[in-house]
């Protein structure tokens, strides 16, 4: 049995969602924290019943430690984070904090952006998501004008999770008005661990292309 993490994803996608595929935040979390991983691939166009058995959705990213397979994202980010302090502080609040923030990027922030988005790729004028997307947009950036980072007063997880999910286009698009949260963004995505995990992204799928 092996004792690196696998992180497990698609050998292959189209150009336009490589470096977003979610891979990458397990990849990012073990770069920060300095976790050895070796990725590994399902297909993309055939998914059997082994991808089906572990990501019960046929999606990636799922994570394998020493037998234990685990699925969604947040789940797998927190499961890396009880690996590693980098990641998650191990004081009380510190912890509450992270785990709040963590929850909030994925089900207050992602649950309403990743659906204005799509949405929005086919109705780009009067997207009934607009104002909910962008109150929630503000509402964030009032936190963030008041502070550097999400939990616990330093980088942890929840920064790496909620970077990611704001990262995208149609929400980076929309938040360039919104200095602090346009900062946070920039500054988060700055950390050399985000830089190693997107590459070693676009080069897994830049390799099934024969490049
Ligand atoms: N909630 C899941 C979402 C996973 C997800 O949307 N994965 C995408 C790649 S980033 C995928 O597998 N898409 C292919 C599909 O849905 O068929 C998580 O965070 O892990």
């Amino acid at each position: 049995m092996s004792e690196a993490l696998t992180i497990w994803t698609f050998d292959w996608v189209p150009e336009g969602p490589r470096g977003f595929v979610r891979d990458v935040r397990l990849r990012w979390a073990c770069e920060e924290a300095g976790l050895e991983y070796e990725v590994k691939s399902v297909s993309f166009k055939e998914r059997d019943q082994g991808h089906f058995s572990r990501q019960p959705f046929g999606q990636v990213p799922f994570l394998e430690d020493r037998g234990v397979t685990i699925f969604e994202s947040g789940a797998c980010l927190l499961y890396l984070a009880r690996m590693s302090e980098v990641l998650m502080p191990r004081d009380r609040q510190g912890e509450a904090e992270t785990l709040e923030w963590t929850i909030a990027a994925l089900n207050s922030m992602e649950m309403v952006t990743v659906p204005w988005w799509f949405i929005g790729m086919s109705m780009e004028k009067d997207n009934p998501l607009e104002d909910w997307a962008m109150q929630r947009l503000k509402h964030l950036e009032a936190v963030l004008a008041e502070r550097e980072w999400l939990a616990a007063g330093r980088f942890t997880v929840a920064d790496l999770l909620m970077a990611d999910v704001l990262r995208v286009p149609k929400v980076r698009a929309a938040i360039v008005d919104l200095p602090a949260l346009h900062h946070y963004v920039d500054r988060v995505l700055a950390r050399p661990a985000f830089r190693k995990a997107y590459d070693g992204q676009i080069a897994h799928f830049a390799k099934a292309d024969g490049g």
